[in-house]
C-alpha cells in the first residue's frame, strides 16, 4: 500500500505469546490497514483468526478507555471517571498506608500469561519491598524451566528442529496453541521428521503424528519412568554422553529397574507395547527433541517429578546442546536482560523470607530461585528472570487474604489477568477477590475481576505500544516491534502504570525512562547496531539473533550445575530437601489410592488446554470470534457418554469434590474412554456483569473443578492440579437450565 503520508509500522499482534509480526499502515495517527509481516521469521505473514480482529479489539465498544473509580458497592458497576493523576495519587496513598500498618508484604500483585513488561512490575515490587508478586507461572512452563535449570544449568527451550529426526510433543497441541510452530513441524515432517504426540485426546496435532500415545491424564510420570527403563534396559542410552557428562546414571539404572512398561500399563492406560514403541522411536531417531507442553505443569503433585523424569530422557539419549537437539543457550550477555531490569538486589533477605508459600514450595520461590540464580551467575554471568521464576504461591496468597494467615494481605494489584477464570478453585479466588480490602485492575475490559475492583485502569494494546518478545525474559535473542499509533483515549501501557505508581511512592531515581521506547533503547543500545533510538533499531534491524552455538559445555569446561555435569541425580533438588531422583507419584486423584472417591467420581478429568478462537478467558466479548464457538463444550467418548445417557449437544454438569459446572457435550472418538475434557476460560460477557451475576463467571468455568489444596500441589513448585482429577457427569435437568439457553 503506497500512498502519500502513509507510514508502515513494524508492530505485532499481542493476543498470544507468538507475537506474530504485523505491518501496520498509518496516516495522521490513524490505522488504515494491517497485515501479517512476511519477513517476520515465525508467522511469515500469516495471522490467525484472533490476529485478524486486532482493529475490532482496538476500538471495541466494551473497552475500558478511561480510569474508573468505584462509586457504589464493590461489584455494583457504578463508576466515576477520574484522571490518571488522581488514580495514581489515590492508589499510591492507599498502598503507603497499608505498608505502614501491615508491612510491604501485605500488598500482592497478580499477573497472567506473559503480556506485559513484567520486569517493570518486579522492579516496582522490589523497590516497594514486597515479595508477593505472582502469576499463573506455576501452571505455565516455569516449574519445567526451574527443574531443567537445576539439572542441566539452563532450560533447553530453544529447539534446533532443522536437522532433528524425532520430535516429542508431550502434553502440547501446537496446531491450536502455537500455530506458527506447527506450520514449521508440518514442513519438517515432509522431510522425514518423526512426531510423537502424548495426549489423552486425538488432537489436531496428533492427527499429523507418527505415534499417538493416549495417556491417562496426570499419569505422565509412570510413562516417563517406563521410557527411561526401556532406554536403559534395552541398551539405547548414549553411553559416551552419559559416562562423560552426567552424574547419577548408575543410581538411575537401579532406581528405574522396577518401572517396566508392564508396570506402567495399568497406571497410564497405555499398552506396554506402545510405551516401548514410543521410547524406542525417541531414542533411536537421533538427534531428537522434546518440546515443552503445559500439561506437565498442570498435573499438581506429580508435576515436578514428571518434569525431572522428562529432563532425564534428554540426558540419557545425549539429546542436549548438539545440532538437531534441545539447546542450552543461556542468558544473553549482549543486551540488558529482564533480570537486570528488575533490581532484585533491592529486596532484602528479611522480605524475601516472607514470600508466601516459600516455606512449603521451594523451587520457584526465593530458596530455589536464589540458589539457581547464584549457580547461573557463576557459570553464565547472568541469572534467569525473577519475575515468573521466583513467585509467591497464588493459592497461598488467596488463602492469606481470606484467613489473615500467616499474615494479612490487604491489597491486590491485578494486571493482565482475570484470576476468577484462570487460577485454581475459582470459588475460593472469587471469595478472596471479594474479601480483599483494596483492589486495582489494569485491563482492556471489565472482566469479572475488574468488576470487583476499586479502580480499573485502561490499558494500551497490541498496536498502541512497542514490544520486545523474548521467552519470559530468558531468551538470548530479541524480536522487537514498534508502536503503530499512540494509545487511544486515555489508555496507558503497563510499564507507565508501574512507573507512575513507583514515582508516586518515592522511586523516582529508579525510573529514568520517560517512555517504553527509552527503556528498550537502554536495553539494546550496546548491541553495536549504531542506532540512535529503539524505533530506529526496529525499522532497520528489528531482530537480534546470535549465532547458534553447539556443545557450549565443551568450551565452558562443563555444565552450569554444582558438579559441572548434567545432574540426573540432582544436588540442587537434594539441597532443597527434595528427592534427587524422581520418585513415582500417582495422579492427584486416582482409583487405586482412593477407591471410595472413584466410586462417586468414576471418570477422569482434564481441564483446560487451548481452544480456538479464545486465548484463556479473553476474546469472549468479540462477536466476530465468539460466533466460531459460542458455547462451552466438554469432550467425552461416545461409549462413555452412552453409559450416562448423554447425547451430542446435551448440557451436562461436570462435577468434582469441589464443585460443578455446565458445558455442552461434544461426543468424540478422539478422547480416551472414561476421560472428560472441559474447556477453559468461559464467562459470558453478554450477561449482567454486576455482582452477584458477574458475567456468569462460575457457571461454566473449568477452574471450579480444579484443586489447589497443599497436598494436591507439586511439593517442588506448588503447581496445582488442573489435569488428572476424578469427576462425574450428568445431564442438566430442565429445571436447572437457564432460560436463555
Ligand atoms: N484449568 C485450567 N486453568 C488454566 C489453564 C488450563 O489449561 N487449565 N491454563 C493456565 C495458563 S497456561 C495460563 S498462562 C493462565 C492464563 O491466565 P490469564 O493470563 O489470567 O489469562 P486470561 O484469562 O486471558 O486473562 C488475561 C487478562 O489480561 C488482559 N490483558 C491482555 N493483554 C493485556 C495487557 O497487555 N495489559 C493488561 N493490563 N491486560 C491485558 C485480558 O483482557 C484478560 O482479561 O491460565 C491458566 N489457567
Ligand atoms: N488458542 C489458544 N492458544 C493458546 C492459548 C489459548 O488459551 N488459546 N494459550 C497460550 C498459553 S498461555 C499457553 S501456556 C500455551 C499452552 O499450549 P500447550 O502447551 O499446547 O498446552 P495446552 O493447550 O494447555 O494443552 C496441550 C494438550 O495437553 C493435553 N493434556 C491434558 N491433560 C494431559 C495430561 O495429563 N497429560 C498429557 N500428556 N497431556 C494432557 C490436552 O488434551 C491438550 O491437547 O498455549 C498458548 N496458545
Ligand atoms: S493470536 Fe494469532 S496472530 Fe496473534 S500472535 Fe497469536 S497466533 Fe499470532
Ligand atoms: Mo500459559
Amino acid at each position: 500500500m503506497e500512498q502519500e503520508g502513509v507510514e508502515v509500522k513494524k508492530a505485532c499482534c499481542y493476543f498470544c505469546h507468538q507475537n506474530c509480526g504485523c505491518l501496520v499502515y498509518v496516516k495522521d495517527g490513524k490505522i488504515l490497514h494491517f497485515e501479517g509481516d512476511t519477513e517476520y521469521p515465525t508467522n511469515s505473514g500469516g495471522l490467525c483468526c484472533r490476529g485478524n480482529v486486532n482493529l475490532i479489539h482496538l476500538d471495541h465498544e466494551a473497552r475500558v478507555n478511561f480510569p474508573l473509580k468505584r462509586k457504589g458497592e464493590r461489584g455494583s458497576g457504578e463508576w466515576e471517571r477520574i484522571t490518571w493523576e488522581q488514580a495514581i495519587d489515590e492508589i499510591g496513598t492507599k498502598l503507603a498506608e497499608i505498608r505502614q500498618h501491615y508491612g510491604a508484604e501485605a500488598v500482592a500483585t497478580a499477573g497472567g500469561t506473559s503480556r506485559t513488561d513484567d520486569w517493570a512490575r518486579r522492579r516496582f515490587m522490589n523497590l516497594f519491598g514486597s515479595p508477593n508478586g505472582f502469576h499463573n507461572a506455576h501452571l505455565c512452563w516455569i516449574p519445567t524451566f526451574m527443574i531443567e535449570t537445576a539439572v542441566y544449568g539452563w532450560s533447553p527451550f530453544e529447539i534446533d528442529l532443522g536437522s532433528s529426526r524425532c520430535l516429542v510433543l508431550w502434553g502440547q497441541n501446537p496446531a491450536i496453541s502455537t500455530l506458527p510452530e506447527m506450520s514449521g513441524v508440518s514442513g519438517l515432517k515432509a522431510n522425514g521428521l518423526k512426531v510423537i504426540v502424548i495426549d489423552p485426546r486425538f488432537t489436531e496435532t496428533a492427527a499429523k503424528a507418527d505415534l499417538w500415545i493416549p495417556v491417562r491424564p496426570g499419569s505422565d510420570l509412570a510413562l516417563a519412568l517406563a521410557w527411561i527403563n526401556v532406554i536403559i534396559y534395552e541398551g539405547l542410552a548414549d553411553y559416551d554422553f552419559v559416562y562423560e557428562h552426567c552424574v547419577g546414571f548408575d543410581e538411575l539404572t537401579a532406581h528405574v529397574e522396577e518401572f517396566t512398561p508392564e508396570w506402567a500399563e495399568p497406571l497410564t492406560g497405555v499398552s506396554a507395547d506402545l510405551i516401548r514403541e514410543g521410547a524406542r522411536m525417541y531414542a533411536m531417531n537421533k538427534p531428537g527433541n522434546i518440546q515443552w507442553g503445559t500439561a506437565l505443569d498442570q498435573i499438581g503433585k506429580p508435576a515436578g517429578a514428571t518434569q525431572h523424569a522428562r529432563a532425564i530422557l534428554r540426558a540419557i539419549t545425549g539429546n542436549l546442546d548438539c545440532p538437531g537437539a534441545d539447546l542450552l543457550t543461556g542468558p544473553s550477555l549482549e543486551f540488558v536482560t529482564d533480570e537486570e531490569m528488575e533490581l532484585n538486589e533491592f529486596l532484602t533477605e528479611e522480605q524475601r523470607a516472607k514470600q508466601l508459600g516459600s516455606d512449603k514450595f521451594k523451587l520457584v520461590t526465593w530458596p530455589g530461585y536464589g540458589r539457581i540464580a547464584e549457580i547461573a551467575r557463576k557459570y553464565w554471568g547472568k541469572a534467569p528472570t525473577a519475575e515468573w521464576m521466583c513467585e509467591a504461591h497464588p493459592p497461598t496468597v488467596f488463602n492469606a487474604i481470606l484467613t489473615g494467615e500467616p499474615y494479612p494481605v490487604k491489597a491486590l494489584l491485578v494486571s493482565a489477568t482475570n484470576p476468577v477464570n484462570s487460577y485454581g478453585e475459582s470459588q475460593k479466588v472469587l471469595a478472596a477477590l471479594k474479601a480483599v480490602d483494596f483492589m486495582v485492575t489494569c485491563d482492556y475490559w471489565l472482566t469479572p475481576t475488574a468488576m470487583l475492583s476499586d479502580y480499573v485502569l485502561p490499558m494500551a494494546g497490541s498496536f498502541e505500544r512497542p514490544t520486545i518478545t523474548s521467552t519470559y525474559g530468558c531468551s538470548d535473542f530479541l524480536m522487537c516491534s514498534q508502536r503503530a499509533i499512540q494509545p487511544m483515549y486515555e489508555r496507558h501501557s503497563d510499564f507507565e502504570f508501574w512507573r507512575d505508581l513507583g514515582i508516586r511512592l518515592g522511586q523516582k531515581e529508579h525510573w529514568p525512562w520517560e517512555t517504553l521506547e527509552d527503556a528498550y533503547f537502554y536495553r539494546i543500545k550496546d548491541l553495536g547496531y549504531g542506532v540512535e533510538s529503539y524505533d530506529e533499531f526496529v525499522e532497520f534491524y528489528r531482530f537480534h539473533f546470535p549465532e547458534r552455538e553447539y556443545f557450549k559445555y565443551k568450551e565452558k569446561g562443563g555444565f552450569g550445575t554444582p558438579s559441572g555435569k548434567v545432574e540426573i541425580y540432582s544436588s540442587v533438588l537434594e539441597e532443597l530437601g527434595y528427592p534427587p531422583l524422581p520418585p513415582y507419584i500417582a495422579p492427584v486423584e486416582n482409583e487405586v489410592d482412593y477407591p471410595e472417591l472413584a466410586k462417586e467420581y468414576p471418570l477422569i478429568l482434564t481441564t483446560g488446554a487451548g481452544v480456538m478462537p479464545f486465548h484463556h478467558s479473553e476474546h469472549f466479548n468479540i462477536k466476530e470470534l465468539r460466533f466460531i464457538r459460542h458455547e462451552p463444550h466438554m469432550e467425552i467418548n461416545p461409549d462413555t457418554a452412552a453409559e450416562y445417557g448423554i447425547q451430542e449437544g446435551d448440557w451436562v454438569w461436570v462435577e468434582t469434590r469441589r464443585g460443578r459446572i455446565k458445558q455442552k457435550a461434544s461426543l468424540t472418538e478422539g478422547i480416551r474412554p472414561g476421560t472428560v475434557f472441559t474447556e477453559r476460560g468461559w464467562w459470558y460477557p453478554e450477561r449482567d456483569l454486576r455482582n452477584p451475576e458477574l458475567g456468569g463467571c462460575l457457571e461454566s468455568n473449568t477452574n471450579v473443578l480444579t484443586s489447589t489444596a497443599d497436598e494436591d500441589c507439586d511439593p517442588l513448585s506448588g503447581s496445582w492440579a488442573n489435569r488428572g482429577l476424578l469427576c462425574k457427569v450428568y445431564k442438566v435437568s430442565s429445571s436447572d437450565r437457564r432460560e436463555d439457553k
